[in-house]
């Protein structure tokens, strides 16, 4: 069992043609900051080289075999991300160029058709500024309330009062995953007493969908937003899914061509969806090659994606807590089950920066700063963390190489 895992395993890293690369001090690449973007696999390149050199056209508008070519595999593409979250309906999932559009489409869209004075947004202590942000900005248009649900040093959300902090909400925005810390959201409470409070519920899935099996009925939300460089997938592309009779309702985003039925010089009527919603040329080569990271990933199995994580997660926090003598604290959930492959901490007084370039230096790529959640570091009194994240592809030498990395930074400065 543990071999089969473990030759799987390698398969895997071989598909990945970037970490069989060396840094320029000759050192293996150890790359920990998926989180941020993850790599491409072989699949996914293929599919775009593939695309253009075969398939390339304009799509839904040429009668020519080519362009019907194209438009053929960016609706199959579209098809395979429903499939991916379950979506009942093709037609519910929106191409967006990444997480941060998806949210504010619904932002610009949703929220100023149905917000007004008195009525609040909900959302949590823990979000990224593309789920915060979009928020402020609706509030300020439309006169709403926005309120935050507390969350702990672990970045557990405190639901004791959230009957309380639900009265007269009408939208409730949250991270599946924080990206910071780790923590998962208990949406299936969170989603249950929203929907009995009136309100619809947007989950920011932009950490979950990569790297677990996320079921958009079963998890009954209104509105899900995931990028494609997250999970395999190029830049430039991203999905907003969205319950159709929500989606029906609401008036476009953007408009212009694509987006329309028929036009006249006064008036104009709408396409339907999903195409309502996507207006000028999309990004066809970049939908396509998602299409492929799906595949991908389906075949490896997103159990298997969730397991292997929680194996490397585990194995991380140990190795971490050894360390914790020397000055090194680790934030978030204290159990890998508990959490995602996302683990952020400090070094003694090491400012982070400091401490991913001596990283660095051994080939080991994190991230440091306020990973775009600057408020939620002020709340923690942090000044930056440095976080490392974990994707199929990561090995336990992976982690040992952070280990060893983290030995040459405590020496650097002398922490030893
Ligand atoms: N929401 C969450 C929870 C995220 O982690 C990110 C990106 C976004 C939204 C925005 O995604 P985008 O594709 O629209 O940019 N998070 C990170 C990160 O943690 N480090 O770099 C980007």
């Amino acid at each position: 069992m543990i071999e089969a895992t473990d030759r799987k395993q390698e398969a895997i890293v071989a598909d990945f043609p970037i970490l069989a690369k060396l840094t320029s001090r000759g050192k293996r690449l150890v790359y920990l900051d998926s989180a941020a973007s993850s790599q491409k696999p072989r699949a996914v390149i293929q599919a775009l080289v593939d695309y253009y050199e075969n398939d390339n056209a304009n799509i839904h508008r040429g009668v020519y075999e080519l362009a019907a070519r194209a438009t053929d595999a960016f609706e199959s593409a579209r098809a395979k991300v429903a499939r991916f979250v379950n979506a009942a309906d093709t037609a519910e999932i929106i191409w967006t160029r990444n997480t941060t559009e998806a949210i504010n489409l619904v932002s610009f869209s949703w929220g100023l058709a149905n917000l007004g004075p008195g009525d609040a947004i909900l959302t949590t202590q823990l979000e990224h500024h593309s789920n915060l942000v979009p928020w402020q900005l609706l509030a300020a248009k439309t006169g709403a309330e926005l309120r935050f649900i507390p969350a702990d040093r672990d970045g557990v959300l405190a639901l004791e009062h959230l009957d309380d902090l639900l009265a007269g909400v009408k939208l409730v925005a949250l991270a599946h995953i924080s990206n910071t810390i780790g923590s998962i959201a208990p949406l299936d409470v969170i989603v249950a007493r929203a929907h009995a409070a009136g309100a619809v519920v947007l989950v920011d899935a932009a950490q979950s969908v990569p790297h677990m099996p996320v079921d958009v009925q079963a998890l009954d939300v209104d509105f899900l937003a995931a990028s494609g460089h997250k999970m395999c997938g190029p830049t430039g592309i991203g999905f907003l899914y969205g319950k159709r009779a929500l989606l029906e309702a609401m008036p476009p985003f953007l408009t212009g061509g694509d987006m329309i039925k028929r036009v006249s010089y006064e008036t104009t009527t709408y396409n339907e969806l999903p195409w309502k919603f996507e207006a000028g040329t999309s990004n066809i080569a970049d939908a396509i090659a998602l299409g492929a990271a799906v595949d991908y990933l389906s075949d490896i199995g997103m159990d298997w994606v969730r397991a292997h994580e929680i194996r490397i997660t585990a194995y991380a926090l140990a190795q971490l807590r050894a360390f914790e003598s020397r000055g090194l604290a680790v934030y978030g959930p204290p159990r890998a089950e508990d959490r995602a492959g996302v683990i952020s901490f400090n070094l003694g007084d090491i400012h982070a920066h400091d401490l991913a370039s001596i990283l660095d230096t051994e080939g080991v790529c994190v991230r440091a700063g306020h990973h775009c959640t600057m408020p939620l570091m002020e709340k923690m009194g942090w000044p930056a963390t440095a976080r490392a994240s974990f994707y199929l592809y990561n090995t336990e030498e992976d982690v040992d190489a952070l280990i060893h990395a983290l030995e040459k930074a405590a020496q650097v400065f002398r922490l030893t």
